[in-house]
């Protein structure tokens, strides 16, 4: 699988023209967004994983939406993370507005994949985000990410219960470092096509 970057946006007008349908990836601030853009594209490659999002311990790092043509006809989108407390609050509503003028006006969204971190469940504003994409009916699925974090069967289970609480789609399993769940977001991507 090989990928290339098109372009950062700061704002809209500096969106590339829409063109291939988009996987979009969202989530809070430092749920593993890049990572796991990363690690579905160094997915099925020889060599070295490919890193072509930047990926940081430090909460915030990607601050413009960033857009990938990736093989197979698909774009993938990397959208600055949500609720980061350390960051001022006009720019905090800077990339609210960034984020929900692409997730408006984007007419080749074809897929949201909305990352939870299995260890926190759902937060405030991730179940504002999912509110949000039923009411604009925008197509998503739910990645619960850092799941190789999780480890006795206890924390496993109750991670479960938690994230099952009061939501009865797909929760589907992934960590950028084991590579779970890797092919089946593959597989829910393909689908898209087939829409
Ligand atoms: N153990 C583990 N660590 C992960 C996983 N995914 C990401 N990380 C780590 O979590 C941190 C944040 O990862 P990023 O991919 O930069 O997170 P992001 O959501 O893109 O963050 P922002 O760009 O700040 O919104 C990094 O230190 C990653 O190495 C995972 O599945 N398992
Ligand atoms: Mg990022």
């Amino acid at each position: 699988m090989s990928a290339r970057f098109i372009i950062s946006a700061a704002r809209p007008d500096q969106f590339p023209p829409a063109a291939e349908p988009e996987i979009a990836f969202l989530g809070r601030s430092n749920v593993g967004k890049s990572s796991l853009l990363n690690a579905l594209i160094g997915s099925g490659g020889a060599g070295p994983k490919a890193e072509l999002a930047r990926v940081s311990s430090r909460p915030g790092c990607t601050q413009l939406i960033n857009f990938y043509q990736v093989d197979g006809g698909y774009r993938f989108v990397d959208l600055p993370g949500y609720g980061y407390a350390r960051v001022r609050p006009e720019i905090k509503r800077q990339w609210k507005d960034l984020i929900e003028s692409y997730l408006v006006g984007r007419h080749t969204l074809a897929l949201a994949v909305v990352l939870i971190d299995a260890r926190r469940g759902w937060m405030d504003q991730d179940l504002e985000l999912r509110e949000w994409l039923e009411a604009h009916q925008r197509p998503y699925m739910v990645a619960v990410t850092k799941c190789d974090k999780l480890g006795s069967q206890r924390e496993q289970h109750r991670s479960r219960q938690a994230l099952r609480d009061g939501y009865a789609g797909q929760l589907l399993e992934c960590s950028a470092i084991t590579g779970r769940g890797v092919r089946e977001i593959w597989q829910a991507i393909s689908k898209t096509k087939n829409r």
